[in-house]
């Protein structure tokens, strides 16, 4: 059974914009059917905070930022291997932007990652480099948080990179199953199920979390 929650647990809602729902550049498929169920979820939690994906024009996740590459395709940068992908969520453009559904007006924190232009960050917690921090982990000890609970997009790659991270930061960490949805490109989703549940992290449906106490 899931402990209670209580003070020290915070909802972290990834990336939940329009890039990412149906008729955005990097579409979820059902991205959009989450959007109810994370705000009622969200209405459960002491404590909310959102992720922003926050690319400038001409990334280096981007395909277009290279030569002759498509979408989907792997190459190689400086931390290693990168997925391409279409251009998305750059910086103040309306697909960077919360889905207009998304209604947490009471989340104390947005958090923006993926600034930089040589590096791709899916983790809220540590860029792809692995060595550059978005300072999130410091946050969330600073005010005394001890369980993350993610939703959002995409569950194999943002969700699944930001729930591995927290485990390594000492968090308890809860995946909300049907508060996720996956992109699954060349078997990222079966990969990121085997590394969440080798680190430890928990997976559960939003119908098995208690209220808080
Ligand atoms: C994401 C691919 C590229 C995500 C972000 O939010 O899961 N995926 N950028
Ligand atoms: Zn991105």
């Amino acid at each position: 059974m899931h402990a209670p929650l209580t003070d020290r647990d915070i909802l972290l809602v990834v990336d939940v914009q329009n890039d990412f729902l149906p008729g955005g550049a990097l579409a979820v498929p059902d991205g959009d059917a989450i959007v109810p169920i994370v705000n009622r979820l969200a209405r459960r939690f002491a404590h909310v905070i959102l992720t922003q994906d926050w690319h400038v024009a001409g990334h280096l996740s981007f395909a277009s930022a290279h030569p002759a590459k498509s979408p989907f395709e792997i190459v190689d940068l400086a931390y290693g291997p990168q997925v391409l992908w279409p251009d998305h969520c750059v910086q103040g453009t309306v697909g960077a932007e919360f889905a207009p559904g998304l209604d947490i007006p009471q989340a104390e924190l947005v958090l923006r990652k993926g600034y930089r232009r040589e590096i791709d960050s899916y983790s809220v917690f540590l860029e792809a480099d692995r060595v550059t921090h978005t300072g999130l982990a410091g946050y969330l000890r600073e005010r005394g948080f001890t369980r993350v609970h993610l939703a959002g997009l995409a569950t194999d790659f943002c969700v699944a990179w930001s729930a591995v991270d927290a485990r390594g930061y000492g968090f308890e960490v809860v995946v909300i199953d049907d508060a996720c949805r996956a992109i699954d490109t060349g078997g990222s989703l079966a990969a990121a199920r085997t590394r969440m549940r080798d680190a430890g992290v928990e997976e559960v449906r939003s119908s098995e979390l208690p209220g808080i106490s």
